[in-house]
């Protein structure tokens, strides 16, 4: 347990640091060279870097509407009508966000529009490290088939038999997508960005994926000119403020289905009362027994912080200080909280709402920004797969009122061609002697 109050200001921020991603020197020279195999020999490079990486000689990288077939007959009835449940509830709430044009007459005459449209090309990318995750196929694919994005390409990692989760394959035609490959880590990024005989580039990647996928976004939206990501990303975290009154398993329940991610995952509980945190490590230990994955789990969780805090009102300082990527209040008022909140991806409130729900069905995105980015970054919604921009039309008296403006701060600015370009409009017989 850790007290806050008896730590200085530098001791604190030391305890809410992210770990270094290590190995960056490396990691970064990796993936570099990965970048340029697959620049200079396309499809080969793909081949024999999954060979490599994966483990698995594949003959053919894309996937046919016969292994589509194949996958809705492999599926249960409950999980395919769980798929559909959490793809009806995801479309509902992104269906929601369709961006709305700005249209205003700044000034009579002068009319400006903020518009948008889809992005023409988006490449998803679903990690399937140690597991495939087809909550992630619906979290792209949903906004993806919402926005109408003409080209929808989805890759995948390979299993060892060289094959995607059948999950992952109906999640992925209920949100439309039609060109799915089977090709992951950093060699699927960069031939998202440049292209190879048999992919063709997309504009931009979305997703989350391991330390190579992520350095190989980083790398390639600086390099490819007009290739974007979608936010940086660093391994999964949950912050959980609780108080007196919280359920302990409940928020044991809670910080160790974030721990199960990774070993690299982090956990962080703030509260006010001494005697919960007692009872959550019981708790801790007693739930950890039982997952499958607590090998993983309890790495994650010795990294694990426990905070008491005089108050609540210190709680939320020190969860914006965080900036987590989930937060989750379990008070007795976790409304009242909420006021507070400055920096955290997503929002849980109350006893009854696990992250589970947001990372699989209850409609929000569970694409989010970690390592401290929800101080500036959002979560995914349905305006990430479009781009914006302005349309304005002026009607010549628009232009008459608005020239004296434009013409003096031309003149402050010395740019006498912006100034003509107002001027020659408004006195025609002077533009026909310039054109002379
Ligand atoms: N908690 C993860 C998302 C996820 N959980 C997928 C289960 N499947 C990152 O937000
Ligand atoms: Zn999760």
């Amino acid at each position: 347990m850790i007290i806050w109050q008896n730590l200085t200001a530098q001791q604190q921020q030391q305890l809410l640091a992210r770990p270094a991603i290590a190995d960056n020197q490396q990691l970064s020279a990796g993936v570099e060279d990965i970048i340029t195999q697959v620049k200079t020999q396309g499809d080969r490079a793909l081949f024999s870097l999954t060979e490599k990486f994966d483990g698995i000689s594949l003959s053919t990288l894309k996937v046919s509407p016969a292994q589509i077939t194949q996958a809705k007959k492999a599926l249960s009835t409950e999980r395919l009508a769980a798929i559909n449940t959490a793809y009806e509830q995801i479309k509902s709430f992104h269906q929601a966000q369709q961006p709305q044009d700005v249209v205003v007459e700044t000034r009579p005459g002068v009319v400006c529009t903020l518009t948008s449209q889809a992005i023409e090309s988006v490449g998803l990318y679903i990690p399937a490290g140690s597991a495939p995750l087809p909550s992630t196929v619906l979290m792209l694919g949903v906004p993806a088939k919402l926005a109408d994005c003409a080209r929808k390409v989805l890759v995948c990692p390979p299993d060892k038999n060289g094959q995607l989760a059948d999950e992952v394959l109906v999640a992925a035609d209920l949100c439309g997508i039609e060109e799915i490959y089977t090709l992951g880590g950093a060699q699927a990024i960069a031939a998202l960005a440049y292209g190879t005989q048999t992919i063709a580039p997309v504009c931009k990647v979305f997703g989350p994926g391991n330390r190579y996928v992520t350095e190989a976004k980083k790398q390639l939206s600086q390099q490819v000119p007009g290739f974007a990501i979608d936010m940086p990303a660093g391994p999964s975290e949950v912050l959980v403020i609780a108080d007196g009154n919280s359920n302990p398993a409940f928020v044991a329940a809670d910080l160790l289905s974030q721990a199960e991610h990774g070993p690299d995952s982090q956990v962080v509980l703030v509260t006010d009362s001494k005697a919960l945190i007692a009872e959550v490590e019981q708790a801790l230990t007693q739930q950890l027994a039982q997952l499958s994955r607590r090998d993983i789990a309890e790495q994650a969780l010795s990294q694990s912080r426990l905070i008491l805090t005089d108050n609540l009102t210190t709680a939320v300082q020190v969860s914006n200080q965080y900036a987590p990527e989930h937060l989750i209040i379990q008070t007795e008022n976790p409304k009242a909280l909420l006021a507070g909140i400055r920096n955290a991806g997503s929002v849980f409130l109350g006893a009854y709402t696990p992250e589970s729900a947001g990372d699989y069905a209850s409609g929000t995105n569970h694409v989010l920004p970690t390592y401290g980015y929800s101080k500036v970054c959002s979560s995914l919604s349905l305006a990430d797969f479009y781009r914006r921009f302005t349309v304005q039309e002026i009607t010549k008296a628009g232009l008459a009122g608005l020239a004296p403006c434009i013409t003096e701060l031309t003149d402050a600015e010395g740019l006498d061609g912006h100034k003509r370009a107002v001027t020659i409009r408004l006195e025609p017989e002077k533009a026909q002697d310039i054109a002379q």
